[in-house]
């Protein structure tokens, strides 16, 4: 195939006015029949191009008339027509087979034949396997939708608008109407089909409209569904009072599917989401997945803004939904939550899944100049990366700021089909700043390195800040340009006093954002009255790697210190990762003892917070340990991080850990979710997971009790965690248990098929085959899937990175058959092989092969075949 450029987008040549279905629906077949008002610009006539795949046409009218063989063609997924005009009316009648659709995008069944029910994903392109249509986001029409459908077998029937009638029909059918008011794309199309419960609730807009919030889902989880209900209200209110943006429907649905290919889609009006991201239940759900479903509501509720308001023009802006969405929720959640452990769980997800991307073959701008298929674009770049931009720009703008620019930019394209420049004009304009420079980010992949150096003159007192900047070489991008990096910092004293900033003769109070533009600038501070220890890229002020020559004490100052607790995890991080690299062979070095006594020293004041703690604890994961190497050897690095966690266990002791977690024990009854008792349970873990490596058989006698005595997921999960990454003596039976305990929750059995995924080392790949033999486990389930493949390949690298290279080769045939099935959830599969080039050469050799011999095989979709390629690259 060839690539897509941004360079070639041309407007669309008709437009769609109106769009009436008529859909009759049924497993095996369904009938969609479509009317759609069409317009173009008299002046520059073309040929009518209609995208469609895989559909039976029955028949094909214009104007009234139906058409004669050679006045249409059906080719190579493209329908065209002869002799439309401004004005005409196009009508359709198509057959497709959501039963037979395993690739969940179009219209496919969920669940089984007899109790599944139908539903639609088209984000990004299967609106065209549903009816033929422009289907390109700049097309936006306003939708009416007419259901019909056997009543027993499907009780209900949602699309996305407002309800406009409902009735009966002969031989036990019945129909169902929605108009959607607001013109819009068509990848937001919706429409869901069977037999489902609900949960509901009215909602009173801030302008004092009534909105029905309506949650489905199948009978036996329903009662799972009053906390998404509850944090669906909570995005709601925040909204509106934080953006002054309120919901403009009548109804606003929300239904659970397990097979889903993603986390969840903002179709308008009905958002369809992953049941992983909607049901939530103390015996089913931990700590860190009841977050999860606040967050994930919260995003798809806000891309009702962001993202089906204002549109993007082509699928090259997908970040410009995507970004600010993400960093919208990020706001959202910080407000809801602790900012700080927010701050420093979405820093550490862009380190551990968009920087080793931006480091690899799979490297692309946040907005891409060219793909194959945009299915493999929704990445942590366009995603995480593209959430940091908009981060920027809001700093640099200010709360009230950005909230003039986000009003303008609702002023200026709401009901459009928008671009980033449009947005940075919109930020830009309502301030009176000029933001292009930040265009620049956004075209250009790689994250950059922001070195700093900084040099105390006792005799002026002053401190002359150095920074530079470079960014490496990506595929097919050599040369790099400057970027704008904000860098917000502080001066600390050697007594972990904040020092007042004066800088070009003036005074800044005790944070300020520097701006580095060009290569190299120097910033110079006066009256710095003593040599300071420099805070840098406070709160991660920009998307960097920071290199500075940091002594192991200053970092350990600046972790004792620090008042902010994403500073203080930073600094902690920092400083492990230089004790990770100075620990050489077992060696001990200065790094490591400074990291592990001042993580000591802290964990003995009990003066913070719990969770705070229990992340201060956790060193840097192995793949960001491996991002900063040239010829990884994962099995060495786990072995590295271990050591280093086993000498901060032994820093701390046997007694001051079980003492502790006796401490944390005693307060954990009943798995209420306030943030104290979410806190207590992520420092039990931590604190449980050092005493393995210290005390194994008091840690697994403890562990075994916890999941005997559990009240909820967290604890329990926790518990199994420690006894099965160990292998200890007591894994089995609690897997058993677990097993048989959770065997009718999808849910639960995914965590179970997870935690043996990650088993450390040699023994997980055999572990994975005997797994695959378990009757719940199928490749036609996304989420089963990734349970077990996607939690091997992308969670455990030692696991996966095996010196006989066996793993590779698994992988590798999984895939091929994962593709006939599912290409989408292949070709995410797939991309564990990132980074395979930075291997050692043993390993690296063995990926090769593996990869090779899957690019040559025959038939590979054009989504696993374009991850294969550029992996291989
Ligand atoms: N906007 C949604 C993207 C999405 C998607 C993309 C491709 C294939 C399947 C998909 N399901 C959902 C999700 C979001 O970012 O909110
Ligand atoms: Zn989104």
């Amino acid at each position: 195939t060839t690539p897509i450029r941004l360079h070639d987008y041309r407007p669309p040549a008709w437009s769609v006015e109106t769009v009436e279905l008529d859909i009759d629906l049924g497993i095996d077949a369904t009938e969609v029949s479509s009317r759609l008002t069409l317009h173009c610009d008299p002046q520059q006539p073309a040929t009518l191009r209609l995208d469609g795949e895989g559909l039976e046409l029955l028949s094909i009218s214009l104007d009234g008339r139906k058409l004669d063989t050679h006045e249409y063609r059906y080719e190579q997924s493209v329908l065209e027509v002869s002799g439309a005009r401004d004005g005409s009316v196009l009508e359709t009648h198509v057959r497709v087979r959501p039963a037979a659709n395993t690739t969940l995008e179009g219209l496919y069944l969920s669940g089984s034949r007899e109790h599944g029910f139908l539903l639609t994903q088209c984000e990004a392109e299967g609106f065209r396997r549903i009816t033929f249509f422009p289907d390109r986001p700049d097309v936006l029409a306003r939708y009416t939708v007419t259901l019909r459908a056997d009543r027993s077998r499907f009780p209900v029937l949602l699309a996305g608008g407002n309800p406009a009638g409902s009735g009966e029909l002969a031989d036990g059918r019945h129909w169902a109407r929605f108009v959607d008011p607001h013109p819009r794309p068509c990848y937001l199309f919706a429409l869901v089909a069977g037999r489902l419960e609900s949960i509901q609730r009215d909602y009173v807009t801030a302008d004092g409209r009534k909105v029905k919030l309506v949650i489905w889902s199948e009978a036996n989880v329903i009662d799972c569904c009053h906390y998404a209900l509850d944090a669906l209200e909570r995005s709601m209110r925040w909204d509106e009072h934080t953006y002054g943006r309120s919901f403009d429907l009548d109804v606003f649905h929300v239904v659970a599917t397990h097979d889903f290919n993603m986390g969840a889609m903002e179709n308008k009006g009905l958002n369809i989401f992953n049941a992983k991201y909607l049901l939530a239940d103390p015996d089913i759900s931990t700590d860190d997945e009841y977050r999860a479903v606040e967050a994930v509501v919260a995003h798809e509720y806000f891309h009702n803004w962001t993202g089906n308001r204002v549109t993007c023009r082509d699928w090259f802006q997908l970040s410009l939904k995507e970004g600010l969405t993400v960093f919208r929720e990020q706001q959202f959640s910080a407000d809801m939550n602790s900012a700080a452990l927010k701050r420093i769980e979405d820093v550490a997800l862009l380190r551990r899944t968009q920087f080793p991307e931006d480091a690899g073959p799979l490297a692309h701008p946040v907005r891409p100049a060219e793909y194959r298929e945009i299915n493999n674009f929704y990445t942590a770049t366009v995603y995480e990366k593209g959430s940091e931009l908009v981060r920027m720009v809001a700093g640099r703008l200010g709360q009230e700021g950005f909230r003039r620019g986000m009003d303008l930019y609702f002023e200026r394209h709401d009901g459009q089909a928008a671009t980033i420049e449009d947005f940075l004009a919109a930020l830009g304009d309502a301030n009176h700043i000029n933001l292009s420079s930040y265009l620049a980010w956004y075209s250009q992949a790689g994250t950059p390195r922001l070195h700093a150096k900084g040099e105390y003159d006792e005799v002026e007192h002053t401190y002359t800040l150095t920074l530079s900047q470079q960014t490496r070489p990506t595929p097919g991008h050599v040369e790099k340009a400057p970027l704008p990096i904000p860098v917000k910092l502080s001066l600390f004293d050697r007594h972990g006093q904040m020092l007042p900033l004066h800088l070009d003769g003036e005074a800044h109070g005790t944070e300020k954002v520097v701006v580095l533009s060009k290569p190299t600038q120097r910033f110079v501070f006066q009256h710095v009255p003593s040599a300071p220890v420099p805070s840098l890229l406070r709160g991660f002020s920009a998307p960097v790697v920071l290199e500075c020559d940091y002594t192991p004490d200053e970092l350990a100052l600046l972790l004792t210190h620090d008042a902010d607790g994403f500073n203080r995890w930073e600094a902690g991080q920092q400083l492990a990762m230089l004790a990770f690299d100075t620990l050489r062979d077992g060696d001990d070095s200065i790094a490591n003892k400074a990291w592990r006594q001042a993580l000591a020293a802290l964990f003995e004041q009990d003066a913070i917070d719990d969770a705070l703690l229990a992340d201060l604890l956790t060193p840097p994961g192995e793949i960001e340990f491996a991002d900063r190497q040239s010829e990884v050897d994962p099995a060495k690095i786990h072995a590295q991080r271990q050591a280093m966690q086993h000498r901060l266990a032994e820093e701390i002791g046997v007694d001051a850990l079980v003492a502790r977690y006796r401490a944390l024990a005693a307060h954990t009854g009943a798995p209420e979710l306030d943030a104290a008792n979410q806190a207590r349970r992520r420092l039990k873990r931590r604190v449980l997971e050092l005493l393995a490596l210290l005390d194994a058989e008091q840690a697994y006698a403890l562990a075994i009790r916890q999941y005997d005595s559990a009240s909820g997921m967290t604890d329990r999960l926790a518990a199994l965690s420690v006894l099965v990454r160990h292998r200890a003596p007591q894994a089995a039976t609690a897997l058993v248990h677990f097993r048989k305990r959770y065997a009718d929750n999808p849910l639960a059995l995914d965590k179970w098929f997870t935690v043996q995924a990650q088993v450390p080392g040699e023994p997980a790949l055999a572990i994975i085959k005997h797994l695959e033999s378990d009757p719940s486990f199928t490749l036609k389930n996304p989420n089963r899937a990734r349970s077990l493949l996607g939690a091997f390949a992308s969670g455990n690298p030692s696991g996966f990175h095996r010196m006989d290279g066996a793993a590779y080769q698994f992988l590798a045939e999984r895939l091929a058959q994962l593709d006939a099935l599912n290409p989408q959830i292949a070709a995410r599969l797939a991309t564990a092989f990132n980074g395979w080039q930075r291997l050692e050469p043993v390993r690296r050799n063995a990926a090769r092969q593996a990869l090779e011999g899957l690019a040559q095989r025959e038939g590979l979709s054009p989504n696993l075949s374009e991850i294969v390629g550029n992996v291989l690259q």
